[in-house]
Parts: C-alpha cells; sequence; structure tokens
C-alpha cells in the first residue's frame, strides 16, 4: 500500500477536462495578479509540507502505538490540517487561474481548488468528514462470534488469547498453517464473540471448505457492517454531491474522475474491461468446473453464476486462497521458496536490505539512514500495532518509513518489495513542490511497486537470488501453477475492482434508492456472482468494503492492475527480455532503471497520458491491456483446452438467481415476468 495515495484519494485535476465545460465552470475568482499566485502557492508549499509532516507523524504515532492518547493527537492534528485546507481553498479560489501565465502554478492552483470539498459551508464540511470518521470505526470494529457456538458470556473471565492455544478461533488468529476444520478432532471452541475480519474471518474464509461455515462467516460480517452504516452512508452521499456541485462538478462521482484528466474516461475504462473480459471468463468457467467438483451441484450449477463464498475471500476479488481446488498440476510445486528463506536463516531485515538491493542493482536510489533508524519492519511485542503493511513520505525531504509486521515468508518478501518501492517513489519525486510529489494518476503508485514485483516474484528471478532450485519437476507443469496462481490474484480481481466504482458512479448520478439491488445486479453481470443467500434493502452490501465506506476511489485498482503489465512489460523491452514474459526479471539492468526513474520523476507535474507516451517511446498515450493479457497467454491456451467441453464459457443467469436480490414486484405472474426480464437483461448486456 501506499500511504500516500490511499489518503489522497480526491487530488483532482480536472484541467484536461474542462474543454468539455464552459470556461466558467468552476468556481473561479477575479484576481490575475500572476506575481501574487506565485507568492501564494510558494507559501503553501511551505505550510502544507510542515502541515503534511504534523498530520503524518500523529498518524503514524497512532498506527504503530494503538494508544487513547495518540488516538487523541491524531484527531487534533486532522482538525487543524481540516482548518487549513478551507483557509487554503478560499485563497486559492481567488485566482482567475485561467490568466496565470504559468501552466505549473495555474495546474497547482487547480489541484487545491478542484481536491477538497472546502466549497460546503463550514457545518455541512464538518459533517461529511465526521460521518466519514464515523463510518470508518464502525467498520473497523466489526466483530462476529465463532461459527456454531453459543453466545459469549460476559460473566466468563476472557482468558488471554495464548492461554487458549488449542482453539479453533486462536487458529485463525495465529499466522500458521490453517489446519482443515475436517481434521481437527479434538479441537476446543472458544464462544467469545471477538473475530474481526483481519485476520480471523479472512483466514476462515481463505481455508476453510465446509460451505456452512462460509456461509455464517460470509452473512455474519454483512451484518454486522452494512446495517449499522446505510444511514450514515445515505447522507454521505448527498453532502459530498452538493460539495461537488458547489466545486463546479455534475456529482461527486465526477469529482472522484478528475484527477485521470480524460474527458472519456467511463468510456476508456469500459474498452479496457472489454478487453479483458474473455480472458475473465476462460478463468471463470475453469474454476466454477472444480468448485462444482468440490461442492457439488446442489450448491454451483454447471453454466451459472459461482456463489460469492466460495472464492477463498469476502468479496470474492481475489481467489488465490483457492489454488489448492484449482491447481492445473497438483503433482507438481506452488511455486512458494519459505521453507528455503527459513533454511537460510532470513531475517526481515535481510530481506529489507534485499529489496533495498534491487533498486540500487538498477542504478535507483538507496533508503536513506533515517529509513532505516525509524521504520516498524518487525511486529513489536511490547505494544499494539495496525500491522497492515504501508510506505510512508513524512512531506520534509528527510523522513521515509515502512510499516510492516514481517515475517520470514515468501509473501511478504514480495511485500517487501512493494512497499520499497513505494520508498523509492518518494525518493524520485523528492524535488518537486508538495503538490506535484504523488503518482502521474492515483493508478501510478501502486502500479509501479506492482511492475517491480512481477520482477521479483517469478521463477528466474528466485532462480537468481539462491532461493529456488528446481531439479524434478516439469518446467511447463510449474510454471502454469505458477501462473494460476498469478491469475487467481490479478486476473478474477479485475472485474470487481472494475464494479465498485461503476456502482459507486451510479449512486452518486441516479440515487440512493435499490443501493443493494444495484450492487448485486453489477456483482451478477460483471464478476458472475451471486449472493449464497438472499439480500434485500435492509442489507447494504456495499458497507461490507471498506473503501466504500472510507471515501476512497477504487477504480484505481482497476487501472492499477491493468497498468503494472504495461510497465512491466516495457522494462522488460528495455532490459533486453526476450521470451515468455512471465519469465522476465529485469534485477540489474540499468536501463530498466533509468525507464523507472522517468516515471516517477514528475510525480504528478505532468498528466499520466505524457508520462505512457514516454515510457512506451511514442506508441500509446493510453492505458493499455495488451501486456497482461500477453503475460496470460500460455494460461489462456491451456484453459481454452480444458474448457473446451463446457457448454457455456462465462455464465447464464436465470429467475432464482436474480430473486435472491432483485425486488419483487407485484405478485404472481406479474413478479415472475419482471424477474425474468431482469435476468435478461443482466444476460444481454
Ligand atoms: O486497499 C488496498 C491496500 C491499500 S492501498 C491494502 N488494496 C485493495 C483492496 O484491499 O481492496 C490492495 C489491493 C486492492
Ligand atoms: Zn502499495
Amino acid at each position: 500500500m501506499d500511504i500516500l495515495s490511499c489518503a489522497k484519494a480526491f487530488v483532482l485535476i480536472a484541467f484536461l477536462t474542462r474543454n468539455v465545460h464552459s470556461d466558467d465552470y468552476f468556481r473561479m475568482g477575479v484576481n490575475s495578479n500572476a506575481a501574487e499566485a506565485m507568492q501564494f502557492l510558494r507559501e503553501y508549499d511551505r505550510e502544507a509540507s510542515g502541515m503534511c509532516y504534523r498530520v503524518t507523524i500523529s498518524q503514524w504515532r497512532f498506527v504503530t502505538n494503538i494508544t487513547e492518547y495518540n488516538r487523541r493527537r491524531m484527531l487534533e492534528e486532522l482538525a487543524i490540517s481540516s482548518k487549513f485546507e478551507r483557509l487554503s481553498w478560499r485563497k486559492a479560489a481567488a485566482f482567475d487561474y485561467s490568466r496565470l501565465p504559468d501552466a505549473q502554478s495555474r495546474r497547482q492552483l487547480l489541484k487545491i481548488i478542484q481536491s477538497s470539498r472546502a466549497a460546503l459551508p463550514d457545518d455541512k464540511f464538518t459533517e461529511i468528514q465526521q460521518l466519514i470518521t464515523e463510518m470508518k470505526e464502525i467498520y473497523n470494529s466489526a466483530k462476529i462470534c465463532p461459527y456454531g457456538q453459543k453466545p459469549y458470556d460476559p460473566h466468563v473471565p476472557r482468558p488471554e488469547p495464548n492461554q487458549y492455544p488449542n482453539t479453533y478461533q486462536n487458529q485463525y488468529q495465529l499466522n500458521q498453517p490453517f489446519q482443515h476444520y475436517q481434521q481437527q478432532e479434538n479441537v476446543e471452541y472458544s464462544n467469545y464473540c471477538d473475530m474481526q475480519l483481519d485476520p480471523e474471518i479472512s483466514r476462515i474464509l481463505a481455508h476453510s471448505r465446509i460451505e456452512s461455515e462460509l456461509l455464517y462467516v460470509w452473512k455474519s460480517f454483512r451484518e454486522q457492517t452494512g446495517p449499522k452504516l446505510k444511514s450514515r452512508f445515505v447522507k454521505y452521499v448527498q453532502l459530498a454531491n452538493e460539495a461537488a456541485v458547489a466545486t463546479g462538478y455534475r456529482d461527486a462521482g465526477e469529482q472522484m474522475r478528475a484527477p485521470y484528466e480524460d474527458s472519456s474516461f467511463r468510456a476508456s475504462v469500459e474498452e479496457i474491461y472489454n478487453q479483458v473480459v474473455p480472458l475473465y471468463k476462460q478463468l471463470f468457467t475453469y474454476v466454477r468446473r472444480r468448485l462444482l467438483q468440490r461442492y457439488g451441484e446442489t450448491t454451483v450449477r454447471s453454466d451459472g453464476p459461482i456463489p460469492a463464498h466460495l472464492l477463498g475471500n469476502m468479496w470474492a476479488q481475489n481467489w488465490k486462497s483457492i489454488m489448492d481446488l484449482v491447481m492445473p498440476f497438483p503433482q507438481a510445486p506452488n511455486v512458494d521458496v519459505t521453507a528455503e528463506m527459513l533454511r537460510q536463516g532470513f531475517t526481515p531485515l535481510r530481506m529489507f536490505q534485499m529489496a533495498e538491493e534491487f533498486y540500487t542493482s538498477l542504478g535507483l536510489r538507496p533508503a536513506p539512514p533515517e529509513f532505516w533508524r525509524n521504520s516498524m519492519l518487525a511486529r513489536p511485542s511490547e505494544r499494539s500495532a495496525q500491522c497492515t503493511a504501508s510506505a510512508w513520505d513524512f512531506c520534509n525531504r528527510i523522513d521515509y518509513r515502512i510499516k510492516q509486521c514481517t515475517e520470514v515468508t515468501m509473501q511478504d518478501l514480495i511485500s517487501t518489495h512493494h512497499e520499497m518501492a513505494h520508498i523509492q517513489y518518494y525518493l524520485q519525486y523528492a524535488e518537486q513542490p508538495q503538490l506535484f510529489r504523488d503518482g502521474a494518476n492515483p493508478a501510478f503508485h501502486e502500479a509501479v511497486a506492482n511492475a517491480a514485483s512481477l520482477s521479483v516474484y517469478n521463477l528466474p528471478h528466485l532462480q537468481r537470488i539462491g532461493l529456488y532450485h528446481n531439479k524434478s519437476h516439469d518446467p511447463y507443469e510449474v510454471s502454469m501453477n505458477f501462473m494460476m496462481s498469478m491469475a487467481l490474484e490479478k486476473v478474477a480481481y479485475l472485474p470487481f475492482a472494475f464494479m465498485v466504482d461503476q456502482w459507486r458512479w451510479s449512486i452518486f448520478e441516479d440515487g440512493v434508492q435499490g443501493m443493494n439491488n444495484r450492487w448485486w445486479q453489477m456483482k451478477l453481470r460483471f464478476q458472475g456472482v451471486i449472493p449464497p443467500m438472499p439480500r434485500n434493502e435492509e442489507d447494504f452490501d456495499p458497507g461490507s468494503k471498506y473503501h466504500v465506506v472510507s471515501d476512497q476511489e477504487y477504480i484505481k485498482y482497476f487501472l492499477a492492475t491493468i497498468l503494472e503489465f504495461q510497465i512491466f512489460e516495457q522494462l522488460c523491452l528495455v532490459s533486453g527480455h526476450k521470451g515468455h514474459l512471465h519469465e522476465c526479471d529485469f534485477y540489474r539492468s540499468r536501463d530498466a532503471g533509468r525507464v523507472l526513474s522517468e516515471i516517477m520523476q514528475s510525480g504528478s507535474s505532468k498528466p499520466a497520458s505524457d508520462i505512457i507516451r514516454t515510457m512506451t517511446k511514442g506508441k500509446t498515450n493510453r492505458i493499455s491491456p495488451e501486456s497482461l493479457v500477453r503475460y496470460f497467454r500460455p494460461l489462456e491456451l491451456w484453459l481454452r483446452v480444458q474448457n473446451r467441453d463446457e457448454q457455456l464459457i462465462g455464465w447464464s443467469s436465470n429467475y432464482h438467481d436474480v430473486a435472491l436480490f432483485a425486488p419483487q414486484r407485484g405478485s404472481g405472474c406479474v413478479a415472475h415476468l419482471s424477474l425474468w426480464l431482469t435476468a435478461a437483461l443482466v444476460l444481454l448486456y
């Protein structure tokens, strides 16, 4: 994760989209004095960097040491920074930016004006921020009881977690290989209702293969989130739209899309999505057959959508955890070098030093001494900390840190390289003004970090660094297993990453009626998944996704997944790689390092289209899925052969699928007809 791009979800640059509107589209002041504008931007740069440092350090202190005191300090700093945002917005909005001669100053002013909800009156500005804070807190405090247990008895004193080490619940808490439920004869159960999404519930969805247990956690987590969030979300939609309109946008969706600087952004994204659908459908069809074999035809229909609780993840967004059910060649290994890392005595520090060496081998910058002094690279034993991996820029050109509870596993080795790529990005754009210290568009940070990880997580690289030695297995089988696990992570993810903001934009545009029904219509149309039990408008299933209720745009993850392969292919090309793309490793290539540095150095001072044009040596200025499709080509060919006898590549939905979530209007024939029609429409789209 890149903490900046996650937090700066609303850095809005609408400069290029303006040609579709009249010139006075935005609220704009009358001051056209260029010297005053430059003076304001200089002061803003200094003050905003200072403010950013104060907020970031207070956030760092809280997440690495969770105490009530640190939480209060952080909220105080956030309140001060909100005031600064409103004040700066007013000053910036007083200028007539269109009459400023310097393009970079115009771009900076637009970023201040259009990135904010400060156009709202004071009370509403405070209200929307308060609503988002509350929604995050409700989401983060969601807890469920263990499966099949009596409710927690508050009179029984709760033991320390490590005092009931052999309980079922504790197996999910500890970072241990999970033992399947069926294999556990003598496990005792804890009845404490304190299972959280991360790690306990996620681990159950990833590892349990008991359908009723999967259904239980799927349903219970939604009960503990959606209904508590729905009314706040409705109010949030209204205020976000009001802020957007007051800034000059049609609605909050348009405001969220503005940083992409593409006047036909929705069509561009849809075009990309359409190009990956055939690959997704091949993967989907193959996975469905394996799930049918595992769970039977009463649970999975041979040509139907897949029930959403069977795919190893709360939102059916990443299917990596069901690799054991879908492995192409079970007799060949699933590439995992964890055992070899442990044998060689790897430590978290050594993993970070390796990641640093990966980037310096490309001619990029080493991490500064402050990084090594201040980062949190392992789980602290003496205090409570949030463990999600993240990379931090403290906005002072000195202090950069990573927070990661690193364990010696291959997964964490990849994550280490990913987080270090974010640090490298920060170092590369450090000389830009504060407003441009960001990715070229919101997808770039994640895309660059993942492109680097693609060069680390592949067989030639793992061989090169002495962690993988394949002696006895068929290389084709090993490579197909590898590519399947990548596809379960990347290809399976694409329709989900696409649909979240399709839904959100439709809510901002058309209103909040039938929100849950619309969510499931899109889940069915794009992902081919259905709820495993009936849903209605009392439920609010989008509320089970953090990014929806915490006001973070999501389309950046779709674009980042596409762009990472495009960047990866360019780096492979310049490094002289020949052969399959999934076997490329650009480690030690100074030429790849130069291209990476070019992508990162300009930050967001130029439109993404300029960066892509330079990166592809003029071939295109658009994000394109061709590299992703090329990467997975060998797997796609294999999938086509596996699916040759299938009646349907993809899914068809019927009356019963749609009846799970669509409101039933009228009665008898009318209700039936309406559901059939909805099923047909979902299919036709
Ligand atoms: O939210 C994240 C990161 C922070 S930027 C943890 N991700 C998306 C998600 O969890 O839905 C990373 C993958 C996609
Ligand atoms: Zn990241």
